[in-house]
């Protein structure tokens, strides 16, 4: 199958394909969002269509449900779930200490609470995806439309007490409109550039009213394996 596939989709597929040996017959199993999931979800589908692999997989998105049901994966909620044997997800950045920036597909809420309801959160990524220190992929937010324009500018005050390079925000928008959530909320990127302190700022910005959630994922990751264009595959 990866053969007529681009380097970038040959890393993800590579690093999907060697995701899926951590799920076993009877496995809850967390199915994140984001491109590199979704081979995740396809790689699993034809391990429970041509293996008859029996799992129940819990997604992080309307986007990744569809495409679970399409594949033939049983679908259910996490209340049904109740707890997760492994989730694996995509992430737009990772760090030394497997620490992540997530959010870029507008799904980080729905993926932190299913990661933080598994025994194990494996991250598939493209090698380009590593970095020294996060922070310069935006740090997305995810914030209550009511007064949100008061919260992002707690959330710019709060930033200037904060060890980071740039602190300007934007609201995302899906053309004119705010872009919402599967839960209806705006989501604020912040544009930090280098984030000197992640865990401290994970932690002021969810005491900042309106804030649901922040995109940065502290001692959840367990493992990342990354892909390579060429399809080799590293498990760190
Ligand atoms: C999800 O999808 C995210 O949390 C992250 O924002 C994004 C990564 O997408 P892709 O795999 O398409 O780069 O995992």
């Amino acid at each position: 199958m990866s053969a007529e596939l681009s380097p970038i989709d040959k890393a993800k597929f590579a690093a999907a394909k060697r995701a899926v040996q951590y799920v076993e017959d009877g496995m809850r199993v967390g199915l994140g969002t984001g491109s590199t999931a979704a081979w995740m979800v396809r790689c699993l589908g034809e391990m429970v269509r041509e293996e008859g692999l029996q799992i129940k997989g819990v997604p992080t998105s309307t986007r990744t449900a569809d495409l679970a049901r399409q594949m033939g994966i049983e679908v259910v909620t996490l209340d049904e779930a109740k707890w997760l044997d492994v989730t694996i997800d995509g992430a737009d950045e990772f760090d030394g200490q497997l620490n992540l920036i997530k959010g870029g597909g507008g799904a980080l809420l729905q993926e932190k609470i299913v990661a933080t309801a598994s025994d194990m959160m494996v991250v598939i990524a493209d090698a380009a995806k590593e970095v020294a220190q996060l922070g310069a992929f935006p740090l997305p937010v995810e914030v209550v439309p009511f007064g949100w324009q008061t919260t992002r500018a707690l959330i710019e005050e709060t930033l200037v007490g904060m060890d980071v390079l740039g602190r300007t925000t934007t609201l995302r928008l899906n053309g004119q409109k705010p872009f919402l959530t599967d839960e209806n909320n705006y989501i604020v990127d912040l544009h930090l550039n280098r984030i000197g302190d992640p865990r401290q700022l994970a932690l002021v910005l969810n005491q900042i009213p309106g804030v649901v959630e922040n995109g940065l994922f502290i001692d959840i990751c367990d493992v990342v394996v990354i892909g390579q264009g060429d399809g080799r595959v590293e498990v760190r």
